[in-house]
């Protein structure tokens, strides 16, 4: 097991109670949306009536253009909960005489979390937000139309016509979150992972001693002495024939298909614990061969039972030859688990010196 040197930052023990409040929500992480850009405002009529300058001429103004409606990634956004189904942009004003051009409408800017992508009603991925400020334009806003003014022309110079102004854009998109988290606990039905996830951060997923407790993703924050957060996410769990469409399947493994690092969550109390592994990695490979490259760990769960610890050398072996580091933890017990966590920044810090070293 990796050495932990002394300077490393030190995951800060939970102390404070959690709620027993049983509303526990999930992550919405997909939503089904309608954009419309804002009408432009109407051009304007008019012609100048002044005392001393009876016919002077048109004076209409144009109408202001409409508002966009935009979106912006940001790592201050972990859900798309507070999106609604309907965004609208604001109108753009109307000209109004003396040549007064209407204002244009301010765009409408919706913040997402870093990783949403945008697909439209047919299927196709239109925008993906992978960094930080990102934008996409949903939903165009109408142009405003043109005062009688544009219109005067040497043999009309008293025109009494306007434009409309443009009705915006009106389109449905698809929005997903693929980056729920940094790190990914992946495991069968009962293995543990929301029992872990439960003993690391303040997240309450639901724990019972039944297959398929979790149906959605849960996301849980894990913070450092030196302010650091880290995500952790526990997904549904995967059985054999997942890719088949067993159990739950595998479509959400999207969730996971982004995390900077996988840990494995393997029951050590079940008889030969390494065949889990190897449905999960399986599992895996179908979904997308590219995960098993992913920086991983194994998770060996539930070592306050007897047959845990006999079932562990022959796990460790497996595991070496897999090349993974393997931790023996009891998340029930809250034991071993400081050394995942070490090892979680590890990878995390490890991520981000990759990404300015290719920058
Ligand atoms: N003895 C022991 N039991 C554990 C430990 N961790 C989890 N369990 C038990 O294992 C059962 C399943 O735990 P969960 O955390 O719900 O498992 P899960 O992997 O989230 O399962 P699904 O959500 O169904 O995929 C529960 O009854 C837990 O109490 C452990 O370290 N030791
Ligand atoms: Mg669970």
């Amino acid at each position: 097991m990796n050495m932990i040197s002394p300077d490393a930052p030190k995951p800060i023990v939970i102390t404070k109670n959690k709620s027993q409040s049983t509303k526990i929500k999930p992550i919405v992480d997909f939503r089904t949306i309608k954009v419309q850009g804002g009408k432009g405002g109407d051009g304007c009529i008019s012609l100048r009536r002044l005392p001393k300058n009876p016919h002077g001429g048109p004076d209409g103004g144009d109408g202001g253009s409409g508002g966009h409606v935009c979106f912006k990634a940001t790592s201050n956004k972990t859900s798309l909960e507070h999106i609604s189904s309907l965004l609208k942009g604001d109108d753009g004003e109307k000209g109004i005489n003396r040549d007064c051009h209407g204002r244009n409408a301010e765009h409408l800017v919706i913040e997402v979390p870093v990783g949403t992508m945008f697909r439209s009603t047919d299927g196709n991925i239109l925008a993906d937000l992978e960094v930080e400020g990102a934008m996409f334009i949903a939903a165009r806003g109408g142009a405003g139309g043109k005062g009688n003014h544009y219109f005067a022309t040497d043999v009309n110079q008293a025109p009494e016509i306007a434009e409309f102004g443009a009705d915006g854009e009106e389109l449905n998109y698809t929005l997903e979150i693929r980056t729920i988290a940094h790190v990914g606990l992946i495991g069968l039905p009962n293995a543990g992972k929301s029992t872990f996830l439960r003993a690391i951060s303040r997240a309450r997923p639901k724990v019972a001693s039944y297959p398929f407790t979790t149906l959605q993703p849960y996301v849980g924050v894990v913070k450092y002495d030196d302010l650091q957060q880290v995500t952790v996410a526990d997904i549904p769990g995967l059985i054999a024939g997942a890719h088949r469409n067993r159990g739950l399947g595998i479509a959400f493994l999207r969730h996971i298909e982004r995390c900077l690092c996988l840990l494995y969550v393997v029951d050590a109390s079940l008889p030969q614990p390494w065949q889990q592994l190897e449905v999960l990695r399986y599992e895996l490979e179908q979904y997308d061969s590219k995960l098993l490259e992913r920086p991983s760990g194994v998770l060996a769960n539930k070592m306050d039972l007897h047959q845990s610890k006999e079932n562990l050398n022959a796990l460790k072996s497996y595991v070496d030859k897999l090349n993974l580091p393997l931790f023996p933890v009891s998340a029930q017990n809250h034991l071993g688990i400081s050394s995942v966590l070490h090892y979680v920044r590890q990878l995390y810090d490890g991520s981000n010196t990759e990404e300015v070293l290719e920058e």
